[in-house]
């Protein structure tokens, strides 16, 4: 006679106890298939080729994780969907809380499917770790995309650096083109440095303002201005289409103060309104005008490989950080340290050379 299994999950009797009746032995067995179901990486690249939805938000959740096995895996399935990305056109959108971003989107996003486009929209939101993703606390904002099952919407990942959330997005981007996703939208309400990052994954950047009192300028980052591909004022609807038409004649005076762009395209000024839907024909107009400018003259393929050298230079800056801070040697002589300095016990110079010769010695 042989021995008894073992039992390998605590789904499983042992033998000689017969199960109270109350168990329903069709649910373990549904359980137990759907943990063996955990598809392989190459399940996912055939499943995200093929277009499907639950393989790619499978996928795209191996990317955000943390877990060691899951990047493992995840690299695996972005190297399998790379020879499938790039086809796709990528859109960034930027401007404060409250201007409008998510209904815009899903205006646009609604106009881009009914021209027989595919559309994914992600997002590029360091604080979503807080507010659990701007896009799915706002997904009222986007019913109608939200149904389309020609549109794609992702939350933000969450993390704690930019970097980090910036990359999984990033990742996520290759993901859906390869799903066959031709225009993806990233979304980034203008906080820190997240507008430079979304501004070094797309290719085509959009700044969403609202007409103010008068000084359309005040407040505004110069540098977001220089980015910008296109500034749409948005609201123009109702009592503010004077308003909006007047803010449009500044912005455009104050952009032609600005030196050429590398890519010679000259940044365009419009308005809309994400409600009424008007305008938002012409911001596509404009769009696939610098599609077609940009690659006529090669600026287009140009600026995806300089984006590419970027991001790889970004990462190991980001993982090299990563693996410095999370030594334990580190985090503990780094409070120290930090005491040290501020005491005026020792020079910030002299304690960053502790910790990087603790480190380094620790790594060779
Ligand atoms: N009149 C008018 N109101 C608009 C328009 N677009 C958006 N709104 C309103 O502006 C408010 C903010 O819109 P959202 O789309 O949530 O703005 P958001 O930029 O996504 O905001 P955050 O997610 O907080 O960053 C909502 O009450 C919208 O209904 C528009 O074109 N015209
Ligand atoms: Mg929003």
């Amino acid at each position: 006679m042989s021995s008894p299994k073992k039992p390998s999950s605590s789904l499983q009797e042992k033998a000689g106890i017969s199960p109270p009746e109350i168990i329903n032995i069709s649910a373990i067995s549904q359980i137990q298939k759907n943990r063996r179901k955990q598809p392989s990486s190459q399940e996912l690249i055939a499943g995200i080729l093929d277009g499907n939805r639950t393989a790619l938000s499978r996928a795209i959740t191996l990317v955000e994780s943390t877990n060691q096995e899951h990047a493992e895996k995840a690299n695996e399935v972005i190297k399998g969907c790379l020879p499938n990305a790039n086809k796709s056109i990528r859109i960034g959108i930027t401007g404060v809380p409250g201007v409008g971003k998510s209904t815009f989107i899903e205006a646009f996003g609604t106009f881009l499917t009914q021209l027989g486009k595919k559309v994914a929209v992600l997002a590029v939101d360091p604080s979503s770790s807080l507010s659990h993703g701007s896009i799915l606390g706002d997904k009222t904002r986007m019913e109608e995309l939200v149904k389309d099952e020609n549109a794609f919407i992702r939350p933000s990942a969450s993390g704690d650096t930019l970097g980090g959330v910036a990359r999984k997005t990033r990742e996520s981007i290759i993901l859906c083109e390869a799903a066959g996703y031709d225009t993806i939208i990233i979304e980034t309400v203008g906080v820190g440095q997240s507008e430079t990052a979304v501004h070094s994954m797309v290719d085509f950047f959009l700044l969403l303002k609202i007409s103010g009192a008068g000084d359309e300028l005040q407040g505004i980052k110069r540098g977001i201005m220089e980015m910008a591909d296109a500034i749409v004022i948005n609201k123009a609807d109702g009592d503010n289409i004077k308003k909006a038409n007047q803010a449009k004649l500044e912005f455009n005076r104050a952009l032609h103060l600005f030196p050429p762009k590398k890519s010679n395209w000259q940044s365009k000024v419009t308005t809309c309104s994400a409600i009424t839907k008007e305008g938002i024909s012409d911001i596509w107009n404009t769009i696939s005008d610098y599609v077609q400018m940009t690659n006529e003259t090669g600026f287009f393929p140009e600026k995806r490989k300089e984006q590419n050298h970027f991001w790889m230079m970004e990462t190991i800056n980001e993982q090299l950080k990563l693996n410095f801070y999370n030594q334990p040697e580190i985090i503990s002589q780094l409070e120290e340290n930090k005491k040290a300095v501020q005491n005026d016990e020792i020079s910030p110079f002299a304690a960053a050379q502790n910790l990087l010769k603790l480190y380094f010695s620790k790594s060779s």
